[in-house]
């Protein structure tokens, strides 16, 4: 039907006129204050829960009585697992001993600020309610609820954001398939139907928006070719139509430069941080938001035979070397498909709790060290009421009882220890200070020194 010449010209006239949503929302006009205000609490938590939970929890790492090498969530793909088969794992799903609760207490308590959890992996299956797949826990699990509303309800209640991982590469949906017969990473994309895919993502993600309202979206399986950097921007740009605070991670683009995770530097690309994957850069980069994602053990999804835990004092260090070069620590977990946080991991977050109980000061809100390197541990340092404090986190304890602190960018004031306050001595010299230590090592993982200069 042609339309009149005037109601052309009205339309023409009024798309002038009114202003594109991008527009209104303003998203796409963000100031460096407002990116700055967006970020702030995401750069003063520092240290995060991940949580990879789903399917992949019932098998545990073992397919037809055999255990299956590799990480526990990849297990449909490392045992050529066809759909038709995995997908009889949804009947067998069914968290009865899931405490939303407790996974939120367990996090605050290790002194995580924000939770990242899996909403839908890989393997296409859905964590929380959503009418775009029956391929959810609501239709497809005897258990038939969603869950992650309830946790994010809970997060909320306890102080922790909560937030989201999404897996844009999917090897259940019926736009991608196999790359052959055996791999499903990374997928390929069916003749004509990435548009489908695409729209199912995006409602997926309005559902996800609307149902548990996460702080981040955390993208990922974004390295298949058939997903491009220019999809990342549209992906982007609709979630910050919907939520124009959300933060999201590089992933939704094609930025990364792979474990590394921070971006290549040949263009621009989309996304508010980069995500170093079981790895910790060797510096920090000034002006660059990042976050290093490790395991606790060798897998991210459960795997019953997996005993390779972490210790404490590694946890403990991690979390302080990653601050000191700036960025965030996000620490995974990887529940049973009974819903409990396996019991080693539990024991490591409580002692990474006791440390931070005692110390979290040298690390929310911290910035990354003044100094290069030092040889008996790492720093963080803070403005306080105009005056610098650098926090001296000391792994391997003098012998001598002095602790060179060279190149200091200022004229000290005094040091103490920051657990207990007990003041220690100084002595100024060669544009730096040496601090009279006590004898002994208050704390084995890092006893936190404060240093605080005249200004
Ligand atoms: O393939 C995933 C993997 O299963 C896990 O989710 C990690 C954690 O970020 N990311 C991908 C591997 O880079």
């Amino acid at each position: 039907m042609r339309l009149p010449v005037i109601a052309v010209a009205l339309v023409l006239a009024l798309s002038l006129v009114l202003p594109s949503r991008a527009a209104e929302s303003g998203w796409n006009r963000e100031t460096k204050a407002e990116r700055n205000a967006r970020m702030e609490w995401w750069r003063d938590a520092r240290f995060g829960m991940f949580i990879h939970w789903g399917l992949y929890a019932v098998p545990a790492g073992a397919w037809n009585g055999k255990e299956v090498p590799g990480i526990g969530e990849w297990i449909m793909n490392s045992a050529n697992i066809p759909v038709d088969e995995y997908e009889k794992l949804a009947g067998k799903f069914n968290p009865v001993k899931y405490d939303p609760a407790q996974w939120a207490r367990i996090a605050k308590d290790a002194g995580m600020k924000y939770l990242v959890i899996t909403s839908k992996h890989h393997d296409g299956f859905c964590l929380f309610a959503t009418d775009t797949t029956k391929y959810d826990v609501v239709d497809a699990t005897p258990y038939g609820e969603d869950l992650l509303k309830p946790l994010a309800e809970e997060c909320r209640k306890q102080g922790i954001k909560f937030c989201t991982y999404y897996s844009i590469m999917d090897w259940h949906h019926p736009a991608q398939d196999r790359a052959n017969e055996k791999q499903y990473n990374p997928t390929r994309i069916r003749e004509g139907r990435k548009q489908q895919y695409m729209t199912y993502m995006k409602e997926q993600l309005k559902d996800l928006l609307e149902s548990c309202n996460p702080e981040v979206l955390w993208f990922d399986g974004e390295w298949p070719d058939w997903y491009t950097e220019q999809d990342g921007r549209e992906i982007y740009a609709y979630l910050r139509e919907l939520k124009p605070e959300i933060i999201v991670n590089n992933r939704v683009g094609k930025g990364r430069q792979g474990m590394e995770g921070l971006n290549k530097a040949d263009q621009d690309y989309v996304g508010d941080f980069g995500t170093p994957e079981q790895q910790i850069p060797a510096t920090g980069l000034a002006g660059v938001d990042w976050e290093s994602c490790m395991t606790m053990n060798d897998t991210w999804g459960y795997k019953g035979q997996d005993r390779n835990w972490k210790s404490a004092e590694t946890l403990i260090r991690n979390l302080i070397d990653i601050a000191s070069k700036g960025g965030n620590y996000l620490l995974n977990v990887g529940p049973t498909a009974e819903g409990e946080i396996p019991a080693p991991s539990v024991e490591r977050l409580a002692a990474v709790g006791r440390w931070m109980q005692a110390n979290s000061e040298s690390i929310y809100g911290a910035q990354a060290s003044p100094f290069e390197k030092s040889p008996w541990g790492r720093s963080t340092q803070k403005r306080i009421d105009g005056k610098t404090r650098i926090y001296l986190h000391v792994f391997e304890w003098p012998k001598d009882g002095k602790l060179p602190v060279p190149g200091l960018p200022g004229a000290p004031a005094g040091a103490r220890l920051l657990a207990g306050g007990k003041a220690l001595s100084l002595t100024v010299q060669d544009g730096g200070v040496v601090i009279a230590l006590p004898s002994e090592s208050p704390d084995k993982i890092a006893t936190v020194v404060a240093l605080d200069l005249q200004r």
